[in-house]
């Protein structure tokens, strides 16, 4: 889809609002915000619906586009960087009264859910799909730039991981040429911790467990912990990615609480394990190498669980 073929088809309406996932991320922040901007160059205004979102990415426009509700129902819904329905949290009961639904999605687990479907799982990021929708970048500045680019600079792990194409780089190449910090803003996003994130990976790593001669690697964080320590979500992100580093480990997985005897899984691999086929066996999805699912399990139940499944896709492939 073209930003033209957009433009025309949201001018004919009224309340169009812009949906990210729940816990969002840098690339739904940016694609939602970066869009909801360039939406505003044509006159097309929007609201975009997020919730709990962290204050990482104060350096957007976030008050004038985030909001946690709608005054007016939304007719027209664009949903992207999720998944599914079920990815938009409370939000995705508007799917039912917006009169038209847009997906844009990099997601290859999308449900197609959208009257129409923008979903591109060779693409790095959503905020890279719409950087790919611009025809005129006469709309373009330096804000919009900004936001895109910290979308794609997310997504791809600040252009580690497999998902960076040579058209990624062309678009960030593109991105940063309308002139900002970049260096600033990747230190910000990857590199800038609260005192207790720090404290919480180490709670994590310091239960390391590994399974099959040492590929897999487990890590957790219970209820416990985030009473003891006030720990959100947010400081947890970067803990499955410091897994993943360990030598010899084919897949890392990290459980943390949501609420009692329930829990997020983050997975990573190296390639050898899809991820996204074993988070779907437990209701989640996502990318080959990177993915999430929850379980309802006392936590040693969910472990045991969860790492069946995983060696039994890595004794298949070995
Ligand atoms: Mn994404």
């Amino acid at each position: 889809m073209k930003l033209s073929t957009l433009v025309d088809l949201a001018k004919e309406y009224q309340n169009i609002c812009l949906l990210g996932h729940i816990h969002p991320d840098g690339d739904c922040v940016g694609a939602t915000i970066g869009l909801a901007m360039l939406l505003e160059k044509y006159d097309i205004p929007s609201t975009v619906l997020l919730k709990d979102l962290p204050d990482q990415y104060d350096f957007l426009p976030i008050s004038r586009f985030v909001s946690d509700h709608m005054d007016e129902p939304a007719d027209l819904i664009i949903s992207l960087d999720a998944s599914d329905p079920e990815r938009l949290g409370i939000f995705g009961q508007l799917l039912a009264q917006g009169k038209k639904v847009i997906n844009i999605d990099h997601h290859m687990s999308n449900t197609m859910f959208g009257d129409y479907n923008y979903v591109d799982a060779e693409a790095s990021s959503t905020s890279e799909m719409v950087f790919q929708m611009i025809e005129d970048f006469s709309v373009m500045d330096v804000d919009i730039a900004k936001a895109l680019y910290t979308g794609i600079l997310f997504d791809t792990g600040g252009f580690k991981h497999s998902n960076t194409k040579p058209s990624t780089h062309l678009a960030a190449a593109k991105l940063i040429s309308y002139g900002f910090d970049f260096s600033e803003l990747i230190h910000k996003l990857f590199d800038v911790k609260p005192l207790k994130a720090f404290k919480a990976q180490g709670l994590a790593f310091e239960r390391a467990r590994t399974y099959m001669n040492d590929q897999i690697l487990v890590c957790f964080l219970n209820m416990e912990d985030y009473q003891t320590f006030g720990i959100e979500k947010s400081d947890t992100e970067s803990i499955v990615h410091y897994m993943n580093n360990v030598e010899g480990i084919e897949v890392a997985i990290f459980f943390y609480a949501i609420d009692e005897d329930t829990y997020k899984i983050s997975f990573r691999s190296k390639g050898t394990v899809d991820v996204c086929k074993v988070a779907m066996n437990f209701g989640g999805g996502g990318h080959q190498k990177a993915s999430g699912a929850s379980i309802k399990a006392p936590l040693e139940e969910a472990i045991l669980a969860v790492t069946k499944v995983v060696s039994l896709e890595l004794e298949q492939k070995t």
